[in-house]
């Protein structure tokens, strides 16, 4: 199998975490691509041209991260990872919600990043207002963690990470005891450490 990935793209992150706590990251072939870049050829490959995306061996591209990770926990980790989300809805709910959390801040970094500068600050301050209110919501759910990492750690851990390096002045952690602690019992972990953006 063939992930294609860009460094510093926090979906992307999200399988990269996922596939070194399997401990079968070896299995998966790691091809760093620009996906902007009309010439790599990606665009050929996977039509909607996002990273992440897992080529199977038969040619198959799946894209989307989150049907990536759902893939790979089944296919490497018997289907660990997401077991705890199936078991109760309301963390499958929270994955759901920090999935939606990145796409608000990626709209908010794409429109800061416009050419000319971000003339659009109405546009920014709604995504991430609902940065903001999705990050509320895990300080609420917040539990004192057990157990394994599974599937929403990895997810709340690479959602807010991302939100603290692209967006540092929504402040993301500040004043959410709760959610830090939760973040923390992930962050320091060496997959994340190996994953980490820069
Ligand atoms: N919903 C997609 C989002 C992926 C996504 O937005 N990837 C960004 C990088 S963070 C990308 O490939 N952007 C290239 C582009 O927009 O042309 C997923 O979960 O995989």
């Amino acid at each position: 199998m063939k992930l294609y990935i860009s460094l510093n793209s926090p979906y992307v992150r999200m399988v990269r975490v996922l596939l070194e706590e399997t401990g079968r990251a070896f299995e998966v072939e790691q091809v760093e691509v620009n996906p902007r870049d009309p010439s790599s050829g990606y665009w050929a490959l996977n039509p909607t041209s996002r990273v992440p995306a897992l080529e199977l061996p038969n040619g198959t591209i799946i894209p989307e991260s989150s049907l990536i990770c759902a893939y790979l926990d089944k296919q490497l980790a018997d289907g660990r990872f997401f077991a705890p989300l199936h078991a109760d809805p309301q963390h499958l709910g929270m994955f759901g919600t920090a999935v939606a959390m990145l796409d608000r801040g990626v709209a908010a970094r794409t429109e800061k990043m416009r050419e000319g500068g971000p003339d659009h600050e109405t546009f920014i301050n709604t995504q991430l207002a609902a940065v903001i209110r999705a990050a509320d919501a895990f300080e609420k759910f917040a539990a004192p963690k057990t157990g394994e990492i599974d599937m929403l750690d990895i997810a709340i851990a690479c959602a807010t990470a991302w939100v603290d390096f692209r967006h540092p002045e929504v402040k993301i952690l500040e004043g959410r005891g709760r959610l830090s602690e939760w973040v923390q019992s992930t962050s320091a972990r060496p997959s994340m450490l190996v994953t980490r953006p820069h």
